[in-house]
């Protein structure tokens, strides 16, 4: 990295105060050069008042916060200078740092140099961004755990299992006449595998909670027209977000609406009321009605408690019903005349006027979910595409194995999936491979003895 870069790591606005970064080698004699007092002999980790000044100009009264490397984010000297808030001023302050020398910085480019000078890893910076963008506790909890390497040394262990196991089959094979080494049986392998293979799969299902956790829960509000959809979106986000009339066919189009439950954002879409239709714009809105049911976590068919049951609901209920079916049985303030066939297991009944029905709908979901159990304090799950991505490739390779050495495959065959997980697993983190590995095998076995 022979550059110094620089940006603005504050948001852009009407503020009290505003961030400006500075890394890289060059980061100390740039300042120096524009600010009233001396920084360069100064000493580390300390903060300082003056101004910045350009062509004998007073540009603005500032801290500058002095931090030479290697303890520092990205590990290089680094200088934040606490200028006054506003558009204006900050943005002259970057415009005299980039005409003494420093370059702006790419978006995340702070992070990068923290990962490629070896501070974090590169699934710890992905958490850094992770926590930025978190919009729900949960999301920022995730993060954060995530950014204080919980999840790495899960995976850093599982890794440190497999590579144990490879240097044992290499030994074997290596160094036959090494007979004090454990040799690597069938039976040793199947055990080893199967080990390994509970472990990533606590990974590969964690990744399911993560995604859910980080992306939040989309609910679809189906049923037939006027049973209350979008009166329950209402009463759900305390608002009226839909339009409710008793004119059946009111909503067409999709309205959203997001709530947190358990710190996780679930996100409900009221529907148009699924039905026969000869109106054009009625009937596209059924059409997307159907396919946002199709694409939700969970499918909230609604129900009136005051008529019965017709064929397109039974219909609706066989195709939900799944794992992503709730039914609600809305308008329980009316006359009972609605009778649910006895397979349909997960309902609730309410009304809209009346919020406790509402809140067991939200118990409901929870549970369903099991937000309960899946968000705590100390949790930590793979929640990026890439990261989940490389984490199911790693459990692909460890079914190969299992699979070859059930049809008969010799250890060492084994071992070339075994790598490959391995170097998934590494990837998650950054890692490089070849090298590593080779280190580990020998500082795992005392050859030279
Ligand atoms: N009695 C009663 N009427 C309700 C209830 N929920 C909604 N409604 C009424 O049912 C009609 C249709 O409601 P709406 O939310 O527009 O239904 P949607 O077509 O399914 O979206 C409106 O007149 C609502 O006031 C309820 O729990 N009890
Ligand atoms: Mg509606």
């Amino acid at each position: 990295m022979e550059d110094t870069i620089c940006a603005i790591s504050t948001s852009m606005g009407i503020g009290a105060i505003s961030i400006v970064r500075v890394t890289g080698p060059e980061t100390v004699d740039i300042v120096d050069s524009i600010f009233d007092h001396d920084l360069k002999n100064a000493s580390s980790h300390t903060i300082h008042y003056g101004h910045i000044k350009y062509n004998e100009e007073v540009i603005d009264e500032v801290l500058v916060m002095l931090m030479k490397g290697p303890k520092t984010y990205t590990t290089e000297d680094t200088i934040e200078i606490n200028c006054h808030g506003g558009i204006n001023t900050t943005k002259k302050v970057m415009e005299i740092l980039l005409a003494s020398g420093c370059r702006l910085a790419e978006p995340g480019e702070f992070t990068k140099r923290a990962y490629l000078n070896g501070r974090i890893n590169l699934l710890e910076a992905e958490s850094v961004n992770d926590l930025i963008i978190a919009k729900t506790d949960a999301a920022r909890t995730l993060a954060i755990n995530n950014v204080d390497g919980k999840l790495s040394k899960q995976i850093s262990n599982l890794r440190e299992k497999i590579a144990k196991i490879l240097a044992n089959i290499e030994v074997n094979i290596d160094y036959p006449e090494y007979t004090d080494e454990l040799e690597v049986t069938e039976n040793l392998m199947h055990e080893y595998l199967d080990d390994i293979t509970k472990e990533l799969n606590v990974l590969v299902s964690g990744a399911k909670n993560g995604r859910l956790i980080k992306e939040g829960v989309n609910v679809a509000i189906i049923g037939k027209p006027n049973v209350g959809k979008s009166s329950i979106l209402n009463s759900l986000l305390d608002e009226e977000k839909a339009i409710v009339t008793d004119i059946p066919g009111t909503t067409r189009d999709i309205v959203e609406g997001t709530i947190t439950l358990n710190g996780v954002a679930i996100n409900f879409i009221d529907t148009a009321g699924i039905r026969e239709t000869t109106d054009i714009v009625e009937k596209i809105g059924v059409d997307k009605s159907k396919k946002t049911a199709d694409n939700a976590d969970i499918v909230l068919l609604v129900l009136n408690n005051n008529e019965e049951l017709t064929n397109e609901e039974l219909t609706m209920l066989d195709k939900y019903n799944n794992e992503k079916l709730l039914v609600f049985v809305n308008k329980m303030d009316l006359e009972k005349k609605l009778v649910l066939p006895e397979t349909i297991k997960d309902v609730i009944y309410g009304n809209t006027i009346d919020l406790d029905g509402l809140n067991t709908l939200k118990e409901a979901i929870s549970n369903k979910l099991n937000l309960d159990s899946i968000v705590n304090k100390d949790m930590s799950y793979l929640c990026n595409l890439r990261e989940i991505d490389l984490v199911n490739k790693a459990e692909e390779a460890l079914k190969n194995a299992q699979n070859n050495l059930e049809a008969g495959y010799s250890v060492d065959m084994i071992e070339i999936d075994l790598k490959a997980a391995w170097n998934y697993l590494g990837e998650i983190m950054g890692d490089s491979y070849e090298g590593e590995l080779v280190d580990k095998i020998f500082s795992n076995f005392c050859l030279g003895k």
